[in-house]
Order: C-alpha cells, then structure tokens, then sequence
C-alpha cells in the first residue's frame, strides 16, 4: 500500500486549519490535523516543502518507521512546527490504517476501555452572574465536568472569558472562547498577578456554594505566576476540590513544578505547549503532575501520545489531552479514540467547534451524557469535505499579548 499524494489543505471555517490528505495507490485516503494557532502557514510550508515529497511511493502501513524517519533524518529535532507535521503525517498513517482494516481506529490502539470520554466544556463570565449562566447553560448541554475562567476586577481584557455568543454545530449553542483574533496584528491584553490571586479563591467559593460540591471543576493559569504564586494559588484553592490547576507556571521550567506541588495538594496539570517525550520527564519520574495535557496534534501524533501515557500510566498519571476550537476536527477526533483506548484516561477537553467548522469536517463522534465517543466508522471517522474547505480561505490570525500596567511584555 504506497502513498501516491499528500495534499496540505488550509482553510478558516470559524478559525484557520491545516489539514494533511494522504492517498494511497489502492484510493483510501487519512487525515491528519496540523493546525499550529497563530503560526499555521510555517506548518504548512514544512510539510509541503519537506515532508510531503518524502513521503510519496513510501508504504503507508509503515507508521511508526515513518515516525522515526522523519523526526530522526531532519537532525533538528523537536519544536512545535516539525511537531505539528510529524503528527499529522502519523494520524493521516494511522486513519489509513484503521480503514484497511475495516475498523474504528480505537479497535486498533486496543480497543474501548470504557463506554465513552468524560469531557469538560469552558465556562466564563466576566463577573459572577454571568459566570453562573455560563456553568447552567454547560449544564444543559450535557456536561458533567467544567472548567471556571472569570474576569478580574481592574483588568479589561482576560485569557478564557467568553466575549460573545454563537451558534455551534450540533449540540445547540455555546460561548466562543476562541482567543486568536483575525487581525493584521496581536491583540494586546492586561495582567496582574496579584489583583488575580485575590479574586480567584472567592469566585471558586461562590461557583461550590452555586453548584454544590460533586461537579468536577477546572480553572487554567495559563502560564502566568511564579512557582511560589503557584504555590500560593494552588493552596487557597484546595477548600474547593479542584479537578485541576492547569499551566499554573510557564511550561519550559519542570524544576518550577517542585516547589508547587511541596506545598499544595490541589491537581496539577501541564503540557499544551509541550511537543515530546522529554518535556515531561522529570516531571513524570517525580510524580509532579496528575494530568499529561498535550495535544495529539503539537505532540508528533498519536504513536508518541501513546507512549507518553504509557510512561505516565507507571506513576497513576492520566490523561487530559488539548481540545480548544484550534485542534481541528480531526485532531479531536484522533484523541478521542485515544482516550477511549487507554486505560489511564482522565478528562478530555472539549470546546465545541461553530457550524461553518462542521460542514467542512464531517465528523462521526457523538457527545451524550458528558461523553464523548469518536463513532464506529472505520479509520477516525472525519472526512474533509473538500468543496466546502475551498470556501473558506486562510486569513492572516494572531494569538493575543500580555502587558503589565508598567507596559512589561508577560506571558499570555
Ligand atoms: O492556541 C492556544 C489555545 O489552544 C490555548 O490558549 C487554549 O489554554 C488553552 C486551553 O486550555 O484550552
Ligand atoms: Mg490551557
């Protein structure tokens, strides 16, 4: 079975998507999502320029010997954009794959471990009232686990605070937390860490005093405190039984992750900006996190997936793969069979991608009682609706900025 073609489709029903098409001399064709936010064009040009004539006459059941040729024989390993490609040249393998053998993709990762995956959605408001509408309106539409971002008094603009409401695909209607904005240029927001460390424990008292004390809740750092205001979070958050703190430091310090977890027991999760293996290995063997949150998407694809929740299994470390609205259909899609598979899945986030998205990605997964589960088609179940995709043309994205009141760059 060779590939014969490897098409790099980009199109922006919603948002900007890259898409790998790979076909093979007997007509069956895989998907793989390479959408990299903010930066999606340098994906594309390495896996056109680079990738996509090595790949042609090669034998498409070759997954993982693929994999280990290119990551090994560019020499420059590693990195979100080389990342992006490989992953998407493994899950196109592994869709093509799972369609020769006539079965849904999880049939192949070793088949379902439970009957679907426990998703949570994004709640948000910019105070409390609106926050609470935010949670019921999650509530109503199936979910069973939430992640709470507020805004902060003082601050105009936040990272995960809905700023309008749109009709969604098939489950009715959702806030639009998609954060990159179709601009020429970034969009600049405000942080302070202090008036955020005040607000915080309150909104997380006044959400269990709402809602009462089983629904799991989630809340996102997004890299922004020191290990010690980490710490400090992590701590006064604990009376209100968090499911999870994510990215409570900036991801490229594992030692930073030490001193949080010595002095707090709230779960920690880390990993959407990681690309391989090695970003998590002291924090794996020293047991300072709880949830892998890595995309299969920015991650090499789902053979790395795979072994890093293998590794991570050793040490009763679970799962919460990546799913914003920029994980395209088919990223979601290859994650959800993965966590159907694997037995130490946690949570798998799930944002809920617009209309416009859905008509270009025919998608077989359904979302029922806070499960998610990818469908029984053979291979991933998502096909690209290749007329559809043509309507829509890439258009230029930014992620947004962070400046303190002193006008200093943060992290976003
Ligand atoms: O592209 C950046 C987003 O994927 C990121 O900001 C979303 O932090 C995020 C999350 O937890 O979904
Ligand atoms: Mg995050």
């Amino acid at each position: 079975m060779k590939i014969t073609k490897a098409e790099v489709i980009v199109t922006s029903p919603d948002r900007n998507f890259v898409t790998l098409k790979l076909t093979t001399d007997g007509g069956l064709t895989g998907l793989g999502d390479a959408t990299l936010n903010g930066r999606e064009l340098a994906v594309v040009s390495y896996l056109k320029d680079h990738v996509a004539p090595l790949l042609l006459g090669k034998d498409a059941h070759k997954i993982e010997d693929t994999w280990q040729f290119l990551y090994r024989s560019a020499y420059w390993r590693r990195g979100p954009v080389t990342m992006a490609a490989i992953a998407a040249v493994d899950v196109a393998l592994w869709d093509i794959k799972a369609k020769a053998a006539n079965m849904p993709l999880y049939q192949l990762l070793g088949g379902a471990c439970r009957t679907g995956c426990l998703a949570y959605g994004h709640a948000s408001g910019k105070d409390l009232p609106e926050l609470f509408d935010s949670v019921r309106k999650h509530l109503e539409l199936g979910y069973r686990a939430i992640r709470i971002q507020t805004g902060v008094p003082g601050l105009k603009a936040i990272y995960g605070v809905a700023s309008n409401v749109v009709a969604a695909g098939n489950v009715g209607k959702r806030y639009d937390h998609e954060p990159a904005q179709r601009a020429p240029l970034p969009a600049e927001e405000d942080w302070d860490t202090r008036a955020y460390l005040r607000h915080i424990p309150g909104v997380f008292e006044a959400v269990r005093a709402e809602f009462g004390p089983e629904l799991p809740l989630l809340h996102d750092g997004h890299h922004r405190m020191t290990p010690i205001q980490a710490a400090k979070l992590g701590k006064s958050l604990e009376p209100y039984d968090m499911f999870w703190l994510e990215d409570c430091t900036p991801a490229e310090n594992q030692e930073a992750l030490r001193l949080v977890r010595r002095h707090t027991i709230t779960p920690l999760a880390i990993g959407e900006i990681f690309n391989t293996v090695w970003d998590y290995q002291t924090l794996i063997r020293e047991q300072l996190i709880d949830y892998v949150r890595s995309a299969v998407t920015h991650t090499g694809g789902i053979s790395p997936m795979k072994k890093i929740m293998d590794y991570a299994a050793q040490y009763q470390i679970k799962s919460g793969i990546h799913g914003p609205t920029d994980i395209s259909p088919v990223g979601m899609a290859a994650a959800t069979h993965l966590g159907l598979a694997i037995h130490n899945f946690g949570i798998q986030e799930y944002m809920q991608h617009g209309a416009a998205t859905n008509h270009v990605f025919e998608q077989s997964f359904t979302f029922s009682g806070g499960l998610l589960h990818p469908g029984d088609k053979p291979g991933l179940g998502v096909e690209l609706n290749m007329d559809e995709a043509g309507k829509y043309p890439y258009q230029t994205a930014y992620l947004p900025f962070n400046r303190l009141a002193d006008g200093t760059v943060h992290d976003w």
